[in-house]
């Protein structure tokens, strides 16, 4: 793993270790995190559902799995910081984690439906948003609270949430907060909240620090949090996994491959990839379709010229949308959303055929 932090823990896969994998292994899984890790005794763990509801309730681990269907869904789960490191080139980001484009992993996670537990709880008329709170305090939000975050109450009854205790058919790693973590499929991954222990319906979003000043897009200049967009559904995005950065390759046919992840109800449509800067653009080949959640893995073979070059790819999504040519425009003062054209520089050399 390529570790930003250690305190907090915060890495992620180096980008050829993603490739070719639908499924992530849990070793390879990126981390994230804004404070310490708790350790949770798992029978001691309670969840308390509370707000705008019928009836509060409070689950152990045992309700939760005794009460409740469980449910399987692929997701891929990514930080809204990933890929910042093209973005800090344009202009430094002081203060953030520097993420490649391997802030992003896929999990098929297993767990109660959040809806059901709503529905048991009885969500009450007013209810706009459903606020999830963990118990690992953040140094780094102000002032200093739990890490916290929240989802409108429509996507919360949708059915693809999750609180989730196992991932890829394994009991949920600590890391990756056990005993149970929410899973919210199609929104950025600070809303799946970690270690989870009290979800509180009510009118508003929540005002935890990293739902109402961090995780927004602001402006590029004059940014209170308050002008900033607060996001939710992940942007269409891609990553180059294989070949990696100035390689030297043989000029010629050379396998190129990484993934795709388009956001809520939007998929993958097609992935183009080019060695002439976007002059011409051919069509890659995308790996098995694990759900609406899940990323798309694709794969192509380039022709690629002697010398210097560069390998270009752009995803676009069922509403024909694609991605952003270059990072500039896109700057930010935290640094979110970087889904500019993946870029990888290698070199043509001459092969014995061609001197
Ligand atoms: N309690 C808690 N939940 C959290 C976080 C955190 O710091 N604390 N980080 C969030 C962010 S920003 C992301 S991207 C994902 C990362 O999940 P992972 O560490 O399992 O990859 O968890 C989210 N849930
Ligand atoms: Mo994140």
């Amino acid at each position: 793993m390529i570790v930003h932090s250690i305190d907090p823990y915060n890495a992620e896969p180096p980008r050829a270790a993603l490739d070719g994998a639908a499924l992530t292994p849990l070793d390879t899984f990126y981390s994230r995190n804004h404070g310490p890790v708790p350790r949770i005794d798992p029978r001691a763990w309670r969840l308390e559902v509370d707000g705008l509801v019928e009836r509060t309730l409070v689950l152990s681990l045992a309700d939760l799995r005794g009460r409740f269907d469980s449910h399987s869904v692929v997701a891929t789960l990514v930080c809204a910081g990933n890929r910042r490191a093209d973005l800090s080139r344009v202009r430094p980001l002081p203060g953030e984690e520097p993420w490649g484009p391997g802030a992003i992993s896929t999990a098929r996670w297993t767990g109660a439906r959040l809806a059901d537990v709503l529905a048991a709880a009885g969500v009450r008329p007013a209810a706009g948003h459903v606020a999830f709170t963990g118990p690992d305090v953040s140094p780094r939000a102000d002032p200093p609270q739990p890490f916290g975050g929240s989802i409108p109450v429509a996507k919360a009854m949708a059915g693809e949430p999750l609180l989730a205790w196992e991932m890829n058919g394994e009991p949920l790693p600590v890391v990756h907060g056990a005993p149970v973590r929410v899973v919210v499929p199609g929104y950025i991954g600070a809303r799946s909240v970690k270690w989870v222990r009290r979800i509180s319906v009510q009118d508003r979003p929540s005002d935890n620090y990293f739902q109402a000043s961090a995780y927004r897009l602001l402006p590029a200049e004059d940014h209170p949090a308050a002008a900033g967009l607060p996001l939710s559904v992940i942007a269409l995005n891609a990553a180059i996994l294989r070949p990696g950065d100035d390689q030297p390759l043989p000029a010629g046919p050379n396998p190129v491959s990484g993934y795709a992840v388009a956001g809520e109800d939007r998929r993958i449509a097609r992935v183009d990839v080019s060695v002439d800067g976007g002059r011409h653009w051919q069509q890659a080949d995308l790996g098995a379709d694990t759900g609406p959640w899940a990323w798309r893995l694709w794969r192509a073979t380039v022709d690629l010229p002697r010398g210097p070059a560069e390998i270009i790819a752009r995803a676009w999504d069922t509403s024909a949308a694609t991605q952003p040519e270059r990072p500039e425009p896109l700057w930010n003062p935290q640094g979110y959303v970087n889904n500019s054209w993946p870029r990888v520089r290698v070199f043509g050399r001459p092969g014995p055929a061609g001197l």
